[in-house]
């Protein structure tokens, strides 16, 4: 027997309990201990096994860590078979989370009981493959084939009492696991249950496939786990015996193991983990939060009020006039509305956050004893100032002081305070009450205990934090100014938008560059490229004017009914705007520019190198701590498809080699665009990774 399962005999009940803190996964010493566990409960004339797991949880899933590793031990699929196939009753008592090789473990068992609070599913399509140890077969045959197929494409966690009414479970009970799953084992022995095999039931009902693979297939954009469960589940009911069935899962399940999607998102599932841990915050307390205060109640300001305020924090909202303060709540209670529609809060719960959490002001000292402010006014450096020159004056010792500038200087905002230490950015995304990411920027004075905050504030806010330095953009918007110049460098060598917006989203991307910027409005382009004029541009940079002209005209994208797409109210998405391609047209000539054709995968390769060689210039200077920073900013807050693990996964995958020959193929063309990243020249020439990186900064 292996530590990791605990052995005891309970009467005529061997109990195996699981002891593989933090969430007991299945690796090689649970398998072990498993298997050891039943023989020998077998050998000791035991009449029933109960499987439980101390500690949060019953068994969250197979280990992830052991993934692409030579296998050891007992196959989790062999071990399923095997605790099936035992003479004797066994029971599994769920509690916590009973997910992937967990639960095809708990349907392997004869009989199952949860707690209340138990949430069970099969979650493995969220890590590129699906459930390889029966769940595909066996789920099917207690919940039918809708259901089951439901649950796995979507890799939904569902509680107690659906499992209960789907079949999943038999029984739910109040108690800790192992108790109520003593006397659950006792009740079925004291009534001769017999021993009752999920394998040996009916295979489950038929259903069109074929059209539900199709369907699933587009749904997922490009993300192949979800459609090829569909076939494995078809399996189970066209196959004419359970073996068949788990033949083929396997089939398919190890074609989506040896995917690079399964790798990208393997390195999504650690990486927005290992993202908010950061050597140097250990041991450092984050200082009070209890109460924040918000400036500026426009669109960013009423988001980030609102997350915090779904977070259990009181909010201060300074306005400058009663009438602005007004309509900021309308705002936020605008976006609660929307939390209420999904019952995410009651009725009394909205009340209480929008009448009593949240108090509007419109003079400053109402923020003297907040424990931290955030500003969200005008994008401009001027009125930065004013306001935290104002918030130095009023804010108690020990308050942090935050910028959700998305551009400007952090430094330059904090000299203007006799308290740099304590001022920060916390870079929010809009819509910032939905938008998962959030940029903690570090300024150069900034203490850690207020680093520490940013990221216990972020936590709280069920946030995604990233650690970024201080420059034009920091992380996210820099790299997306460049590899957005990209795309219009390749309209003006002949591309059309509308064929990048395409390419791009059939690469993955939940929209295409063109599309994006029309949702975020064509005057902010605008306004940062006259700001760039305004600060003289190098004469090298390519510079194009037709977007210009479209804002002269007064289209800024959706907020205006036209942009790059024209937009009819009431319907999604837009169609081509025919004004655009004249514009463009127009500038070529006057630039002297033939056009040229690209293809899609051109076009996907030039874009991507753009991207991955600023995001290893940001990695190289320092402003992003490590590669998987830059993945998980870009996942978490620029659509990147989460199947490709983020840019700097992305260039591991297809070839760090290849990524810098696209570069210095561009070189030729324009080499004051396409400078190699020395950072990505020396991983190539040492022949290392970005993932290299990642391990040696962890
Ligand atoms: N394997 C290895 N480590 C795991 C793990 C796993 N399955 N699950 C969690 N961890 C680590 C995690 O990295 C973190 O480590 C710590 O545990 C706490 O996790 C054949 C092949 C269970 C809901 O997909 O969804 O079974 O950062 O911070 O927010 O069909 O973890 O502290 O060092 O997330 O409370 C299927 C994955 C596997 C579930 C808990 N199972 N885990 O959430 O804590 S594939 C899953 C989760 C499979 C079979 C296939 C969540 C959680 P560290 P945490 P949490």
């Amino acid at each position: 027997m292996t530590d990791a399962i605990g052995y005891e005999r309970i009467g005529d009940v061997a109990v195996l309990k699981a002891q593989n803190p933090p969430v007991n996964a299945l690796g090689f010493d649970i398998r072990e201990g498993l298997l050891a566990g039943i023989e020998r409960a077998e050998q000791e004339g035991a009449k029933a096994v109960l499987i439980y797991g101390e500690g949060r949880t019953y068994f969250a899933g197979a280990d992830i860590t052991e993934f692409g590793k030579p296998l050891r031990g007992i196959f989790l699929p062999d071990l399923c078979n095997r605790i099936e196939a035992s003479p004797l009753i066994v029971v599994s008592a769920l509690h916590g989370t009973a997910l992937g090789g967990g639960l095809e473990v708990a349907l392997s068992s004869h009989y199952r009981i949860a707690v209340p609070s138990a949430r069970m599913g099969l979650p493995e399509v969220h890590l590129g493959i699906l459930p390889g140890a029966g769940g595909t077969q066996r789920l099917p045959r207690v919940a039918g084939t809708e259901k089951a197929l439901e649950m796995i494409t979507s890799g939904r966690q569902v509680g107690a009492k659906e499992a209960l009414e789907a079949g999943i479970i038999d029984k739910i009970s109040e108690g800790e696991p192992r108790e109520i799953g003593l006397a659950y084992a006792q009740e079925l022995l004291d009534h001769d249950a017999p021993r009752r095999a999920v394998g040996e039931l009916p295979a489950p009902e038929a259903i069109n496939f074929d059209a539900v693979y199709e369907a699933t297939l587009k749904k997922g954009r490009g993300q192949l786990s979800p459609a090829t469960c569909v076939r494995a589940v078809q399996a189970a009911a066209e196959s004419s015996s359970l073996e068949e069935g788990l033949k083929r899962e396997r089939e398919l399940f190890m074609e989506l193991m040896n995917s690079d999607q399964r790798q990208g998102m393997i390195h999504a599932f650690f990486s927005e983990r290992a993202v908010s841990k950061l050597p140097e915050l250990k041991g450092v307390a984050p200082r009070e939060l209890a109460s924040i205060g918000v400036i500026g109640g426009g669109t960013m300001g009423a988001g980030i009020a609102t997350a915090a305020l779904l977070s259990g924090l009181p909010v201060v909202m300074l306005e400058m006039t009663e009438e602005a303060a007004e309509a900021a709540k309308g705002r936020i209670a605008g976006n609660l509305q929307g939390a209420l529609k999904r019952g995410k809060i009651s009725e009394a719960q909205f009340t209480q956050l929008t009448e009593e959490a949240l108090t509007l002001a419109t003079d400053y000292a109402a923020l003297s004893d907040v424990d931290l402010v955030i500003e969200a006014v005008f994008e401009e450096m001027s009125v930065k100032k004013v306001v935290f020159g104002k918030l130095d004056a009023v804010c108690k010792k020990g308050a942090i002081l935050a910028s959700n500038t998305s551009y400007l200087d952090v430094n330059e905002i904090a000299a203007c305070t006799s308290r740099p230490e304590d001022v920060i950015g916390l870079h929010f995304f809009s819509p910032a009450h939905v938008m998962k990411l959030l940029e903690i920027v570090v300024a150069d004075k900034t203490a850690l205990d207020v680093v520490a905050t940013g990221f216990e504030l972020g936590k709280r806010l069920k946030k995604i934090s990233v650690r970024a330095g201080v420059c034009d953009g920091f992380i996210g918007n820099r790299i997306l100014a460049t590899y957005r110049k990209a795309a219009d460098h390749m309209i003006l060598d002949g591309a059309s938008p509308y064929q990048i917006d395409k390419a791009l989203t059939d690469f993955g991307f939940a929209m295409g560059p063109f599309a994006v910027a029309d949702l975020a409005g064509l005057d902010i382009g605008w306004a940062m490229r006259k700001r760039k004029r305004a600060e003289g541009m190098d004469p090298r940079e390519r510079d194009s004017s037709y977007v210009d002209k479209m804002c002269e005209a007064g289209n800024f994208g959706q907020k205006t009914g036209k942009g790059y797409y024209i937009y009819e109210a009431g319907k999604r998405g837009g169609t081509p705007n025919p004004e655009v391609s004249d514009l463009i047209a127009a500038e070529r000539a006057e630039k002297g520019i033939t056009p040229r054709a690209f293809t899609d995968e051109e076009i996907v390769t030039r874009y991507m190198a753009a991207m991955v060689n600023e995001a290893a210039k940001v990695v190289g200077e320092g402003i992003a701590r490590r590669p998987l920073d830059v993945d998980m900013t870009l996942l978490f807050g620029y659509g990147f498809p989460r199947y490709r693990g983020g840019p700097l996964k992305w260039a591991d995958i297809e070839g760090l080699d290849k990524v810098l020959a696209t570069i210095k193929a561009g070189a030729e063309e324009d080499d004051y665009f396409w400078q190699p990243a020395p950072l990505l020249e020396e991983l190539v020439a040492e022949g290392r990774s970005f993932d290299d990186l990642n391990k040696e900064n962890s």
